[in-house]
């Protein structure tokens, strides 16, 4: 049964008996426990939403969090039960089914990989507790597992960064070597899909990949290996500003300049890695918005209320040069 049916019939309720007392709004209507998986809203307005985030392993991740964190409050309608996995997906799946025996109103997550979730969101679909998929995409062939999906085009975010890099320099024989974000996750799989479709026809050449799983520490490892392994490196690509970061930290202890021996392009925009960009050590970074709190405190509210929502909603992202990166700095929000 609908919430709002419920409101109505307890303010009714209430009217009838005329009993002030009764705070209406608390008032359950006959019992629909159950009908929508969850009656922890049952005796309030308030929406109990049960968030997994991926972990806290970069300067996106952590103004995602915020921007959820900030958003789902309770004078916002909220009580938010949150819960970070630490880039594991055993630890996902276990909070999931701990969201469904709490009974929470809706869940909602950022799945780490895109495989495997089918089982613990077929208990979801059968507790009847809808699911939003927040930033990364799931793999599953069956889209009513959940209500719908919030982030970016990544696919495009890769293609945003080959363009620019075929843009400036192709034509110049450049080797480039790629550090990728987590394995099997949705942005690793797509940046590096859209990447490879930009730069193909032109002379850039990858010549190796390999995973900084998003991570400033393991980008700088990585790097670190492919400075003693090439020595003709000119561009790198990297899945997010933490791991450019990273790289940078590793081509200056090799002696050699980024941003102008060897070549950045990165994706996030977060505040490090614009500052780095308008330092000149970064040549070039596509925006991808982890801003997605209002977005989800919406898309919860008009699903809890059994309204229509669409299936996928790309949010905008941007790119920057280092001309932009000066200009933009003073008023980024995170
Ligand atoms: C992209 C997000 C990625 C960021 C990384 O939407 O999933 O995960 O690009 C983050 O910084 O770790
Ligand atoms: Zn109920």
């Amino acid at each position: 049964m609908s919430k709002n049916f419920r409101r109505v019939g307890a303010a009714l309720f209430a009217t009838l008996t005329a009993t002030a007392l009764v705070a209406c709004s608390s008032e359950q209507a006959p019992s629909d426990a159950g009908s929508d998986g969850g009656d922890a809203a049952a005796a309030t307005d308030t929406i109990v939403l049960g968030f997994s985030q991926v972990g806290a392993e970069s300067g996106w991740r952590a103004a995602n969090t915020k921007s959820i964190q900030d958003t789902l409050t309770a004078e916002n309608g909220f009580e938010l039960k949150f819960s970070d996995a630490q880039q594991k997906q055993e630890n996902q799946i276990q909070a999931i089914r701990s969201y469904i025996q709490q009974g929470v109103d809706v869940i909602a997550f950022s799945p780490v990989v895109e495989t495997g979730w089918d089982a613990v969101l077929q208990e979801a679909k059968a507790a009847n507790i809808p699911v939003i998929l927040t930033d990364r995409a799931v793999d599953s062939t069956d889209d009513t597992l959940y209500e719908s999906f919030i982030g970016s085009d990544f696919v495009l975010e890769g293609q945003m960064a080959g363009e620019w890099a075929v843009e400036q320099y192709d034509g110049e024989g450049y080797k480039a070597v790629e550090l990728q974000g987590t394995t099997g996750a949705a942005p690793m799989i797509d940046r590096q899909q859209g990447f490879a479709d930009a730069i193909a026809g032109s002379d850039i050449e990858v010549i190796d990949s390999q995973t900084g799983n998003f991570t400033r520490t393991e980008g700088k490892q990585v790097m670190e290996g492919f400075l003693q392994k090439y020595d003709d490196i000119d561009l790198v690509f990297a899945h997010n500003d933490d791991m450019g970061l990273g790289a940078i930290e590793a081509i200056e202890a090799a002696g050699k300049v980024p941003g102008e021996d060897i070549k950045i392009i990165t994706v996030d925009a977060v505040k490090d890695g614009m500052q780095a960009l308008a330092d000149g050590k970064i040549n070039y970074i596509v925006e991808c918005n982890p801003l997605l709190g209002p977005d989800l405190a919406e898309i919860a509210k008009k699903v809890i209320a059994g309204e229509e929502v669409p299936k996928r909603i790309v949010v905008k992202d941007e790119a920057f040069d280092q001309e932009a990166a000066k200009e933009a700095l003073p008023d980024r929000q995170y």
